[in-house]
């Protein structure tokens, strides 16, 4: 790609012309206002000073805003003092909020169970107790591999309130994947279940945690097991020990030490374009200022009214954000959900919406397609009147899902903010304040107060608005990744050394002519047809415009003749024809939506897409699909067999 290069123009991802506009009363009632974007502008680092000392309770008052004469290794909030879960529990509990509920939780069977402050504030203590008889310590890594239950979250703030560090695997990882982390982050302690529920049925998870172990891993002590779904388990009686049995032995009480502000809170694996996953860390002080100011300002929190849902998984880094430490840190009243969105019926998302009333409401892109490729008929059987929030999260999100999530989802009411962020940014960067923003369905729009972000052509020079290439963070922020665990070289490498000075985020985006930003995916997935610069969103965007498509991915396969090509997955929504037809019509229709330049060169009819497990699609094996490969590593996928009915279905494509 080279600066010259012309983009596509950006009327393409906007071809959805309206703008969404808080209403007035959402407006005049809403937390964040503009003038948060002059207050910050006029003082960063005051700003962000005045954000710590509003949002969290410090033991010991920090000394200097940001250090960052070691760049890019950051010191933030230095010389403070706090305790993450002391922030998250107790001190709601001090506060006189000990009845009101932190965690409603819905099993996928149907069981619920709820805990106030004061009980989740009990529950984290004997679990810091039990973690501390068997040995475990400040500083001591703890790996957890656990289903969305409400021992995950006791289990983290345990883990935070002795200071020692958590790696969170998520609990569809597989035996060998757990391993590698165990031994990378040399933990201690697992913290496991006997299993959890998934589409219906009991699935095991300490047989993951028993093979990892006995791949050999020297560091692990112990592993407390949760009882979760009753099944039959293998026991170690030397290592292994009930969650109930240790927390039944654990004293009640349990004093809160303050740590440092960079002391390091946990430690998330996740995957970069080669080499083994890398271990992001983040620690405390920053990382919990980032979560609470983004969560109470994004959502517009107003925490003695609002019920918030987040639907993620506690293994991705949104579980940690915005399901532990964000909203437990505001003191919000939130629902945890343990299971699918199709079980037992494809209503039960807004069965639990409806149940709860839930007013906010966070969740990603490929579920909000899901929903439309089910129908509206579903939501339109419960009441959702509740929400007034909704969020995405987790890839860019095409205007017309947008526009669907607001009006079947929303009632055509409530704001959408689309949240720019990464596991290494640790909270969201760029994203509507939804009582402020004229909201633009697709992009992300701006930074939030307190965050700088460009974009940037190859030779490091600021785009004009109109123009595209990558985005860059021009400034240090809170809750940004402190380093690569035991791998300095590979974050400077990684993250600061294709832009100078400033941190790489590896996605594309483009400045439309007002400088509001989008996304436009990992750069690996943009293209170069012909000397121009095309997004796989755009033409993904395009493709999933016409009335009979439900979901499309496209990557760009190398060409001879034009460098790369566009190659398209899509799935029919129920009822469409397949065949040759179908595929002309939605070349055709590209074509007509972005330009003949962006025709697919091959579109492929396909059943299913290959998704990592927290949604995302895996362009990359579609590329090896596309470019007639052996399809690369697909360890990653929720469902392995997925690429094989790929391969099986490519006869309905069709080459120009
Ligand atoms: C929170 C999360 C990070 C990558 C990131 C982007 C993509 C996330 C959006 C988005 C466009 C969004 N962390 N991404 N959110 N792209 N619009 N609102 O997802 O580390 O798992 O992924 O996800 O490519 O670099 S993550």
């Amino acid at each position: 790609m080279s600066s010259e290069t012309p983009t596509t123009s950006l009327e393409n991802l906007s071809r959805e012309e309206r703008r969404f506009p808080p209403s007035e009363e959402f407006a005049a009632g809403a937390i964040a206002t503009a003038d948060l974007y002059d207050r910050a502008a006029a003082d960063r680092e005051g700003f962000w000073a005045e954000q710590a000392r509003d949002l969290l309770t410090w033991s010991t008052d920090f000394t200097q805003t940001l250090d960052w004469s070691k760049a890019p290794f950051a010191r933030w909030f230095v010389g403070g003092e706090l305790n993450v879960a002391y922030n998250c529990t107790d001190r709601h509990v001090e506060a006189g909020h000990g009845d009101r509920v932190a965690l409603h939780f819905e099993g996928e069977p149907g069981d619920t169970r709820s805990y106030t402050y004061a009980e989740l504030t009990a529950a984290v203590k004997r679990a810091a107790n039990a973690l501390q008889d068997l040995g475990i310590s400040k500083g001591d890594r703890v790996a957890i591999y656990l289903p969305m239950i409400p021992e995950a979250v006791i289990a983290m703030l345990a883990c935070a309130r002795l200071g020692a560090p958590h790696s969170v695997v998520f609990g569809g990882f597989s035996a060998e994947a757990l391993h590698s982390r165990i031994e990378d982050a040399q933990a201690k302690l697992v913290i496991t279940s006997d299993g959890g529920y998934r589409r219906g049925k009991p699935s095991a998870l300490k047989p993951a945690v028993d093979a990892a172990l006995a791949k050999g891993a020297p560091s692990v002590k112990h592993v407390l097991v949760v009882k979760r779904t009753g099944q039959d388990v293998e026991w170690d009686d030397a290592r292994d020990v009930w969650w109930d049995d240790a927390l039944a032995a654990a004293a009640p009480e349990h004093t809160a030490q303050p740590m440092d502000a960079e002391h390091p809170l946990f430690i998330l694996y996740t995957s970069g374009t080669t080499g083994k996953p890398k271990g992001i860390l983040h620690t405390s002080g920053g990382y919990l200022t980032q979560c609470a100011y983004t969560h109470k300002n994004v959502f517009d929190l107003h925490r003695d009214t609002d019920v918030y849902w987040c639907t993620a998984d506690i293994g991705w880094v949104t579980g940690h954000s915005y399901i532990v430490y964000g909203p437990l840190a505001n003191g919000a009243t939130q629902v945890i959900y343990e299971g699918t969105p199709d079980t037992p019926h494809q209503g039960r998302f807004w069965e639990i919406v409806q149940k709860y009333g839930v007013t906010i409401l966070y969740t990603a892109p490929t579920a909000i397609r899901t929903f439309m490729k089910w129908g509206e008929d579903i939501p339109a059987k419960f009441d959702l009147s509740s929400l007034r929030v909704l969020g995405s999260v987790g890839e860019p999100i095409n205007p017309e899902a947008w526009v669907w999530y607001r009006r079947v989802i929303g009632g055509d009411r409530t704001p959408v903010v689309d949240t720019w962020w990464q596991t290494e940014t640790g909270a969201i960067m760029i994203s509507p304040l939804p009582g402020v923003t004229a909201a633009k369905p697709g992009s992300a729009q701006v930074p939030l107060p307190g965050i700088s972000a460009d974009v940037l052509d190859d030779e490091a020079h600021s785009v004009p608005d109109g123009g595209g290439g990558y985005l860059v963070l021009t400034e240090p922020w809170p809750s940004m990744l402190r380093g690569i665990w035991g791998d300095d070289e590979r974050y400077q490498e990684t993250y600061w050394s294709r832009f100078p000075g400033m941190y790489f985020a590896g996605d594309g985006a483009k400045k439309d002519d007002d400088g509001d930003i989008w996304l436009l995916g990992r750069v690996d997935d943009v293209m170069n047809v012909s000397g121009h610069r095309l997004s796989t969103t755009e033409i993904e965007s395009a493709l999933v415009s016409h009335p009979k498509v439900a979901e499309a991915a496209v990557v760009g396969a190398t060409d001879d003749t034009t460098g790369q090509a566009p190659c398209a997955f899509v799935i029919l929504r129920g009822g469409a024809e397949q065949g040759d037809d179908i595929v002309t019509e939605l070349r055709n229709h590209v074509a007509q939506e972005i330009g003949p330049i962006a025709k697919p060169r091959q579109i492929m009819v396909v059943a299913e897409l290959p998704k990592t497990r927290s949604g995302k699609i895996m362009r990359r094996l579609l590329r090896d699909v596309a470019e007639k490969r052996e399809v690369g590593d697909v360890t990653t996928l929720a469902d392995t067999t997925v690429m094989d009915l790929i391969k099986s279905g490519m006869s309905t494509s069709t080459e120009s």
